[in-house]
């Protein structure tokens, strides 16, 4: 394998991952590192020699327009902290792999197809309806929702109950900041999320074929989301989110299987009882309310033991322990004192 100087490298092939670890000064020595190494990272070598072994559909910001605003706030966050649950020192998967590896049924089942079928999402405008038991409900833009937060780095794994993980450097802030805003009353017990309907934009909504019942939901119980770990995310390596990662705004509970994580968010609603999330609605033998990272229940086909950090390859398989609460137990294993875990998966 010929490995190029950086000189040779075309503008065109630096990815935002490239630019992103040359501002955080820690692109390490991955490149002198990379035959043989262990730290490799397929992608950064993909773009350094382009190497079509890991060949991927090009990366980018996949959006019709981008607010000037939104862009703007993105590239001011504050830096992660150096240590504690806001960061980690594990190796980032590049952004290749996070924009071009997702799931997004609205944009088709297939891992690539989230990153070529939203090329031209459009999130302007957007409005996210505010609903239930609160004080303040109502039609809010997105610069309501977001302007008054300010924005962070914060890098969680991300662990799929699929078994496979990433590590993402996104931009956000804490889910309650934005919660408290609308005043939610003693009632509001749960807190539940839609993703948006629009099937001319999203072509597996128009699908006859499609066995989710359109919006994609998901909820999470009032003290989990007012948890400052639960994340709403509008960025992703400093910039804003692709639309196949959730643009202009998504969940992010880090200790949580990935699909409580609930993308391009068009409504928040406070409820009582518990409410409909779309997985355990599809198939509530295997998929629950709760959906806690937990190596030792498995899902009824395979084990959540461990899991495959991406990328990966078949020289590189990087199979590694799936952690209780996906790392985060210290923070979050108070919240289900006294729960038999087993039961409520
Ligand atoms: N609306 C919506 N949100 C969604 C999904 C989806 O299909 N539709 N997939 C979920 C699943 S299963 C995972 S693992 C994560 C993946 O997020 P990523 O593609 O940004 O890595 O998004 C979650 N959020
Ligand atoms: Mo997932």
């Amino acid at each position: 394998m010929i490995i190029k100087t950086r000189k040779e490298i075309p503008s065109s092939e630096i990815t935002p991952e490239a630019v992103y670890r040359d501002r955080r000064k820690f692109l390490k020595s991955s490149l002198a590192a990379g035959i043989g190494g262990t730290g490799l990272l397929s992608s950064t070598l993909n773009a350094q020699t382009g190497d079509a072994l890991f060949a991927r559909a090009p990366a980018d910001i996949n959006l019709a327009s981008k607010p000037d605003w939104l862009v703007e706030k993105a590239a001011a966050r504050t830096d992660a902290p150096a240590s504690g649950p806001f960061n980690t020192d594990e190796e980032l998967t590049p952004f290749d792999d996070v924009s071009t590896y997702n799931n997004f049924y609205e944009f088709g089942t297939g891992k690539d197809d989230p990153a070529r079928n939203a090329r031209d999402f459009s999130i302007e405008p957007w409005t996210v309806k505010v609903e239930g038991e609160c004080a303040k409900p109502g039609s809010y833009s997105l610069e309501d929702i977001l302007k008054p937060h300010t924005f962070e780095e914060r890098v969680f794994r991300l662990r799929c109950v699929e078994a496979w993980s990433m590590v993402i450097p996104w931009v956000g802030f804490s889910l309650g900041d934005l919660l408290k805003r609308f005043e939610p009353t003693g009632d509001a017990n749960y807190v539940q999320f839609d993703t948006l309907v629009d099937s001319e934009q999203m072509p597996a909504q128009r699908s006859r074929f499609a066995t989710i019942d359109w919006p994609y939901q998901e909820g999470l119980r009032m003290d989990e989301a007012m948890h400052p770990l639960a994340t709403i995310a509008t960025g992703l390596y400093n910039d804003i989110l692709p639309a196949q990662n959730g643009a202009p705004l998504r969940l992010v509970v880090p200790w949580k299987y990935g699909f409580k994580s609930i993308k391009s968010i068009v409504a928040i609603r406070f409820t009582k009882t518990m409410p409909n999330n779309t997985w355990r609605d599809l198939q509530a033998s295997e998929y629950g309310f709760y959906a806690n990272v937990n190596p030792q229940v498995s899902h009824p086909r395979w084990s959540q033991a461990s899991e495959r950090r991406l990328p990966t390859s078949l020289f590189m398989p990087r199979r590694i322990d799936t952690m209780m609460f996906n790392g985060y137990a210290d923070e979050v294993a108070s919240l289900y004192d006294g729960m038999d875990l087993r039961r409520f998966y």
